[in-house]
C-alpha cells in the first residue's frame, strides 16, 4: 500500500517505518495515525520478524499535529476523543505486536511522539536526541501511555520533574536514567539500529512475543500473578520450533536456526 505520510519498507524479515513529515517534524495528524494504523497490519501479515520505527529529517516526532484544524480552532474538543480513538490503540498495538519493535530516536521527541517512543520496546537514541514531556507546556497531561512507562522507567520522582516541568532531556542523560536502551553517535544511529533490527530479526521471534507479554504484565501483577503467567506462556514457548531448535544446537554445539515459530 502507498502511504502520504509515513515510509514503510519490509526487507530481511524487518519492517522499518519512518514518520514522513518532515516540514512538521512528524507531528501526528489523523491520516498519519490511520496509516501507521495500516501499516502495523501489513507488517503482522508480512510475518515480519521486528520492526524499525524512526523519523524522517531532523525530529523523531514532534507530538500530535497543534496545526490540525480541530485542535487549533476548537474550543470545546474532547480530547479524550482523540485518545480513545488513536494514541491509545497504538500504544497497545506496539505493546502487543509480537516482534520486537526498536525506535531510533533521531531527533527530538515531544509530546506524544517522546512516548511513542518510550511505547517501543527498546529505544536507540542518537546523542542530538531529546525527549520533552512537553504536555504541561501546553496545558496538557502526558498521554500516549507516559503516565504510565516513566515512572517505572525512571521512576517517580525524575518522571515527576520532567512531566511537570516539560524540560527537555538529552539522549545521553536518558540512557544513564534507563529511560532508554541505548544513545549513539548521530552518524552511527542507523546503521547500528538496523543492523540490530537484522540480528534480532533472526531469533527466536515467537519467544521474544512472549518475553514482551511477561515483562509489560509484569508492570501490573503480583509474584503469584506473574508466576502463573510465566505457567502459561512458557508452556506456549516450549510447544515451539525455536525451542526444539534451540536445544538441538546446544547439544549438538552449532549456531540455532530459527525460523520464529
Ligand atoms: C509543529 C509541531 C507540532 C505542528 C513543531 N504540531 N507543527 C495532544 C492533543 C490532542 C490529543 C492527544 O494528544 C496530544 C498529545 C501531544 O502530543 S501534546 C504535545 C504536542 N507537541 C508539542 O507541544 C511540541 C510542539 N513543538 C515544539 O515544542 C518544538 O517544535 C520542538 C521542541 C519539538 C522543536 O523545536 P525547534 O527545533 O525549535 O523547531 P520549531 O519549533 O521551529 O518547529 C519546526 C516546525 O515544525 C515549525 O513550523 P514552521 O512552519 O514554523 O517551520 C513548527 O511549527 C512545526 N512543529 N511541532 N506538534
Amino acid at each position: 500500500m502507498a502511504y502520504q505520510t509515513i515510509l514503510l519498507d519490509i526487507a530481511d524479515n524487518v519492517a522499518t517505518v519512518t514518520l514522513n513529515r518532515p516540514d512538521k517534524l512528524n507531528a501526528f495528524s489523523v491520516e498519519m495515525h490511520e496509516e501507521l494504523r495500516a501499516a502495523i497490519k501489513e507488517i503482522k501479515a508480512a510475518k515480519a520478524r521486528a520492526m524499525v520505527l524512526t523519523g524522517a529529517g531532523r525530529a523523531f516526532c514532534a507530538g500530535a499535529d497543534l496545526g490540525a484544524r480541530d485542535l487549533a480552532t476548537e474550543e470545546k474538543l474532547d480530547l479524550g476523543a482523540l485518545l480513545k480513538k488513536y494514541y491509545n490503540p497504538l500504544i497497545r498495538a506496539l505493546h502487543r505486536l509480537p516482534m520486537p519493535v526498536i525506535a531510533a530516536v533521531n531527533g527530538v521527541a515531544a509530546g506524544a511522539g517522546a512516548n511513542i517512543a518510550l511505547g517501543c520496546d527498546l529505544v536507540f537514541a542518537a546523542r542530538s536526541a531529546s525527549f520533552i514531556q512537553a504536555f504541561v507546556r501546553i496545558g496538557l497531561v502526558p498521554d500516549a501511555g507516559g503516565t504510565y512507562m516513566l515512572p517505572r522507567l525512571i521512576g517517580l520522582q525524575r518522571a515527576m520533574g520532567l512531566a511537570i516541568t516539560g524540560d527537555k532531556i538529552d539522549a545521553e542523560t536518558a540512557a544513564q536514567w534507563g529511560m532508554i536502551w541505548k544513545c549513539i553517535d548521530d552518524d552511527a544511529l542507523m546503521d547500528e539500529v538496523m543492523e540490530f533490527a537484522r540480528h534480532i530479526a533472526t531469533q527466536p521471534t515467537r519467544s521474544i512475543g512472549l518475553i514482551k507479554r511477561a515483562l509489560y504484565a509484569s508492570l501490573g501483577n503480583d509474584l503469584d500473578s506473574q508466576l502463573d503467567l510465566e505457567r502459561n506462556l512458557q508452556r506456549v514457548a516450549g510447544y515451539g520450533t525455536d525451542y526444539r531448535e534451540g536445544v538441538q544446537a546446544f547439544l549438538e554445539k552449532r549456531p540455532a536456526k530459527f525460523t520464529g515459530a
